[in-house]
């Protein structure tokens, strides 16, 4: 996926779920549901000790991706960039803990997203000539991720929206629907999602309480 301005991308994160095969039931079908009812990108985020590896995550990958072109929405791949670019992802999303943004830049090329996971102003000035979007969190405490850290509210969020105006920017940890409207009111353009969708007991409603805000 070639896309155009900042203004489009920044748009095209309003609603991001993040997702991988231990984080939901039946990943495929909760991609699925999620897509139907509002999702406006997806990212797959295989970590953990019972993640998939090689040729059977190269398939899942391949499943979700189709799952997201039939919706027409970006399917991003999490600090896999050999993957991304064996199956032609529409872009990787790395942490400060994962592969150098620089260097995942220079392999993605100019046309692929690139996102970022942030907690102080230094990554995000570090980050700024590779990404095309950055993640802010913990806004609030998560379950998803154990070394997240502390947890940040929006501060950061604030602090880079005043900085940056044009920067793509979706928070991230701990997310429920309503934490939404304060923390696009503090400057993002979006939020990132894993368990209040990937585990609601009706992934449909959770999606849709999140994409009506
Ligand atoms: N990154 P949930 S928090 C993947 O702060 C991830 O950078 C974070 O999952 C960060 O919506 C997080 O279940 C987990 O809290 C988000």
């Amino acid at each position: 996926m070639t896309f155009c301005t900042k203004q489009a991308l920044a748009k095209q994160l309003r609603l991001y779920f993040v997702c991988g095969t231990i984080d939901a039931f039946d990943l495929v079908s909760t991609v699925e549901t999620a897509l139907r009812c509002g999702v406006t990108c997806f990212q797959f985020r295989e970590k953990g000790k019972d993640a998939l590896y090689g040729d059977e995550k190269e398939a899942m990958a391949r499943t979700l991706q189709q799952v997201c072109r039939q919706a027409e929405v970006p399917f991003i791949i999490n600090d896999d960039v050999e993957l991304a670019l064996t199956i032609d992802a529409d872009g990787v999303h790395v942490g400060q803990d994962d592969l150098p943004a620089e260097w995942v830049r220079e392999q993605l090329g100019p046309d692929k997203w690139l996102g970022v996971s942030v907690h102080t102003m230094e990554e995000v000035r570090a980050a700024l000539p590779f990404a095309d979007y950055v993640g802010i969190g913990p806004i609030h405490e998560t379950k998803s991720k154990l070394d997240a850290g502390h947890v940040r509210g929006t501060e950061l969020i604030r602090q880079v929206r005043l900085q940056y105006p044009q920067l793509p920017i979706v928070g991230i940890g701990g997310i429920r629907p309503e934490h939404v409207p304060s923390i696009i009111h503090d400057g993002a353009d979006g939020v990132a999602v894993i368990s209040a969708i990937a585990s609601a007991p009706d992934v449909a409603t959770a999606t849709r309480r999140f994409a009506c805000l």
